[in-house]
């Protein structure tokens, strides 16, 4: 049993049995005073192929909070000067975890006072000892859950391209990539032609089969790197990390071209175009950006729509 074994053995056999790293391994906090028992559950989580950073004093769950952006937090429960749950509600607090799992890993045996931790905000209470594929277990549900709800929460439901916010929350975060790194950028608007027509002449749900069909094939055409997103409804936000003005241009304007051949609406058959403004990253804030998009789009209209302008 597991119990018998020492936390090194526990974690060679523990290795033999874990062969399937998760395809995107999960970022696990490990919260706890004790260093040893930090590191257990690092080696645990380690040879399963998850990704963890360890605190043991909890003054600094803050700084790396923000260094290390995890999905999921192991907590103890007691900790000089500190309490894990109430620890817990604070971070909880903050907009960006309010929906982190936390699970405490404590050595509290008290039926009442582990209800009561997570009657605070915990999703799981594990005593120590606890055996690793136990913690392994209750970390792969957890983390699967929280994943598919992150998805969930950042997609736009007729298309499944970022909604309105997180194309935003994308282009902010690149931008700051793009200033560390020195790298270019290129926002990219894209707005329907005339849809107000489509919907008029052949209804709302053909209009709706138009939208999809653009966003399938704008991500089909664009790369796994690049960020798509519904602005709004018939418009678009696309966030190119890495591309330089000419290079957005053209690719945009392959995809416009191939686009206008496309048949939408079954028997209907009807065809569609879209107009794009794309403007180039040169130190300007993500407003000015979206504005510089859009005037380049308001030009894409002005010049009879279907092209592209910079
Ligand atoms: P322009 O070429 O100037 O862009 O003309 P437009 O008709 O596309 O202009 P406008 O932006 O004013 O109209 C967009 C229309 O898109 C209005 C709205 O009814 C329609 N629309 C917005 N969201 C959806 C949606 O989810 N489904 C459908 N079918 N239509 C939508
Ligand atoms: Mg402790
Ligand atoms: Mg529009
Ligand atoms: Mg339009």
């Amino acid at each position: 049993s597991f119990e018998s074994l020492a936390p090194q053995a526990i974690i060679t056999q523990l290795e033999s049995l874990v062969n399937l790293v998760p395809e995107q391994p999960f970022r696990i906090l490990i919260v706890d005073d004790s260093k040893s028992q930090a590191l257990f559950a690092e080696k645990a989580l380690n040879a399963a192929g998850m990704i963890t950073e360890k605190v043991t004093d909890p003054m600094e769950v803050w700084n790396v909070l923000e260094s290390f952006q995890p999905e999921m937090i192991l907590m103890d429960m007691y900790m000089p000067g500190c309490n894990g749950v109430e620890l817990a509600k604070v971070i909880r607090q903050d907009k960006h975890y309010i929906n982190i799992p936390i699970i405490y890993l404590s050595g509290e045996e008290d039926k009442e006072r582990q209800l009561a931790a997570m009657a605070e905000g915990g999703e799981d209470f594990l005593t120590k000892p606890v055996d690793p594929r136990h913690l392994l277990s209750t970390i792969r549900t957890r983390g699967a859950r929280a994943r598919e709800l992150s998805q969930l929460i950042a997609r736009d439901s007729l298309t499944g391209l970022y909604n309105h916010t997180h194309i935003l929350k994308a282009l902010d975060e690149q931008l700051k990539v793009a200033q560390r790194n020195n790298t270019s950028l290129c926002f990219v608007m894209v707005d329907i032609d005339h849809f107000k027509q489509v919907n008029d002449n052949h209804g709302h749900p053909i209009g709706d089969d138009v939208i999809k069909n653009l966003a399938l094939f704008l991500s089909q055409r664009l790369r796994k790197t690049d960020f798509i997103g519904r602005y709004g409804g018939e418009e678009f936000a696309i966030v190119l990390p890495n591309v330089s003005l000419e290079d957005a241009e053209s690719i945009m304007n392959e995809i416009r071209n191939n686009f206008s051949h496309l048949l939408h609406g079954g028997l209907a058959a009807i065809s569609s175009t879209f107009s794009c403004g794309i403007a180039l990253h040169r130190g300007q804030s993500s407003n000015e950006l979206i504005e510089l998009a859009d005037q380049a789009m308001y030009l894409a209209k002005r010049d009879g729509r279907n092209c592209v302008k910079v």
